[in-house]
């Protein structure tokens, strides 16, 4: 039953893809809870999803992937430009029209034997200007009602396309069905994934996986790669950024976006609780903000999500209890261990794991064995609405008005807990050099820095040397309001080795800090790589710090910067002849300031 529309450009394009993947049926999703119960028991039937123990988590389910199929595959992901120079060295390339016809062959007849679910979904609130829409066309009755908990998708998202343009995203499974043919509880094929952008006509294409990022299209996929090709030609913003709200005691709340590459505790900073008495932060979004100007000159974001697509292992009651309270039912869980009484685990939901566990592969697990129990990319699916700290503003369709964008990544020395852009451009300049150690899980790799701009690295759709230019461009936006800029380091390492900054809730006390500086109240020091707190303006009451700790903490080396300056010149390097020449100027005063 074609859904209620009469756009006839998207009758017409469902039309002809079904003709391409000859599914067996069609079906268009209405978003309704009654469909979303109904697709949910068709996978429990077929062994996809295993009801968990609804005494003590309603409504929820949990999904074993294929061990094929575990996370986002970014040798498979592709930019396909006319010109290879548009996608940049940040991407792989193909050519459009040789990447339609391979993915054409294996889409041929891709859906037979199965349903084609008709996914329309709003990135963001419905009607809001700042969102877009996209429809997606799967196989995968998982990727449908993941769907429904991460967008607003459905007949909602169809009244709000009417006649206008959307996003066209076609995905297959990669596993036709013969007649008479059994079905596999993941079916994929995840020996040839193919996660595929054409930026020049907006489309994203996606065969043979199954599994987050790579399947639901309207997240990295639209969100990100395709949103930000938009967002260049149109003027504005789709970046990999958390969205929290802050508020003082008795004070006005600010909006802060922050951009962070993985691993550094982005969901925990987007649900924080504060560690200040009587201070809230709220969350908005946890992975991804789009901002246009409004026409008083600010940047104006939403989350463009409606769900939260989070990694389960780490997350405790000491990380991040709301994000624990959120999880409380209506949740998917993908590849996490299965308890005895039918719940779920993961390394870091409690100090002791339970005697006995099924392990995210289905097989019995003990404490002896080696190997974790929930897969370390496991997920969990959970609509944003059921967050404690959800802030009441995050479905304004006006989105909120944003004062500061931290960047921020992982370093044991040389970067600061906090330091303030010195001036747009040179805040443009932190953020294309934004930078994370890798950690002791990659061995021998220990301190080894990885460039990681604006967090944007797997996720740019074109290249970087021309996204600077745009975020410089945003820059000079005609009367534009625009957030000030900060660079903030939680990781940063005593000489023994143990980390100096608590983190988690009393990252408030740098938000207060920021805070104090977009309102003018609070003064910095200014030092060769941006304006450093003073010491005695960082609220640290209450906190146990070792003597110097503030000192340490907020230091800036000039040997230690001296030879950063020669891996930023590699990175810009690496970035090809695009890169801005304001951003190389950039590099040229900071290492006179440096110098002098
Ligand atoms: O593994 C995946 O498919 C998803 S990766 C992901 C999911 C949620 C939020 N962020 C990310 C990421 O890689 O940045
Ligand atoms: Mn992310």
């Amino acid at each position: 039953m074609p859904g209620t529309t009469t756009n006839e450009r998207l009758l017409e394009w469902v039309n002809s893809w079904a003709e391409v993947l000859t599914p067996d049926s069609i079906h268009w999703c209405d978003g309704s809870q009654d469909e979303y119960d109904e697709l949910a028991a068709s996978m429990v039937e077929q062994g996809t999803l295993i009801p968990l123990n609804d005494a003590k988590r309603p409504n929820s389910f949990l999904a074993r992937s294929d061990p094929g199929d575990v996370a986002r595959v970014e040798d498979r992901t592709f930019i396909c430009s006319d010109d290879p120079a548009d996608a940049g060295n940040n991407n792989n390339w193909r050519e459009p029209e040789a990447m339609r016809t391979e993915m054409l062959d294996l889409f041929r007849a891709s859906m037979a034997g199965r349903t084609m679910f008709v996914v329309p979904f709003s990135m963001g609130p419905l009607g809001s200007p700042i969102a877009h829409i996209g429809v997606q066309l799967t196989d995968s009755p998982y990727v449908a009602a993941s769907m429904r908990i991460m967008t607003r998708m459905g007949q909602g998202a169809l009244d709000a396309l009417g006649e206008s343009e959307w996003v066209p995203c076609v995905h297959s499974l990669g596993a036709p069905l013969a007649p008479g043919e059994g079905d596999v509880t993941w079916p994929c094929d995840s020996e040839n994934k193919y996660i595929v952008h054409f930026p020049g006509t907006r489309e994203i294409w996606s065969y043979g996986s199954g599994y987050g990022g790579n399947a639901l299209l309207g997240k990295k996929c639209f969100a990100l790669r395709i949103a930000s090709t938009m967002a260049r030609e149109e003027g504005w913003l789709a970046e990999h950024m958390l969205i929290v709200g802050v508020t003082p005691p008795g004070g006005e709340t600010k909006y802060v976006a922050a951009a962070f590459p993985s691993a550094c505790g982005k969901t925990n900073m987007a649900m924080m609780i504060p560690s200040l008495p009587g201070w809230k932060v709220e969350t908005i979004g946890d992975d991804i903000a789009w901002m246009k100007f409004g026409g008083d000159g600010q940047l104006y974001a939403i989350n463009p999500e409606a769900g939260f697509f989070g990694v389960a292992p780490g997350t405790g009651e000491k990380t991040n209890p709301n994000a624990l309270a959120t999880l409380s039912g209506n949740c998917v869980f993908t590849n996490v261990a299965q308890t005895e009484d039918g719940d779920v685990w993961w390394e870091g939901l409690t100090d002791e794991p339970p005697a006995r566990l099924v392990d995210w592969k289905g097989q019995t697990w003990t404490p002896e064995v080696e190997a974790p129990a929930a897969h370390p990319n496991a997920r969990f699916t959970v609509p944003a609405a059921q967050c404690p700290s959800i802030a009441p503003s995050w479905e304004d369709p006006a989105g909120v008005p944003i004062s500061a964008i931290l960047f921020g990544g992982r370093r044991a020395t040389t970067v600061p807990l906090v330091s303030e852009a010195l001036d747009w451009e040179h805040g443009v300049f932190l953020g294309s050099v934004m930078s994370s150690e890798k950690t002791a899980a990659a061995a021998g790799a220990i301190g080894q820095v990885r460039r990681d701009p604006f967090a944007m690295l797997p996720f740019c759709g074109y290249n970087f040397g021309d996204y600077f230019q745009h975020w410089l461009d945003i820059g000079k936006h005609q009367g534009a309001k625009l957030p000030k800029l900060f660079y903030v380091n939680w990781f940063r390492k005593d000489p023994e080795g143990r980390f100096i900054w608590p983190g988690f809730g009393d990252n408030a006390r740098v938000l207060k800090w920021v805070l104090g500086r977009i309102a003018g109240t609070t003064e910095a020091i200014e030092t060769p790589i941006g304006m450093v707190p003073k010491t005695e303006d960082l609220d640290v009451a209450g906190l146990d710090l070792a003597t110097d700790a503030l000192e340490s903490l907020l230091a800036v080396d000039v040997t230690e910067w001296q030879k950063e300056l020669s891996l930023i010149e590699d990175h810009y390097e690496s970035i090809g002849e695009r890169l801005p020449n304001e951003l190389r100027l950039q590099l040229t005063q900071l290492a006179d300031r440096l110098a002098n």
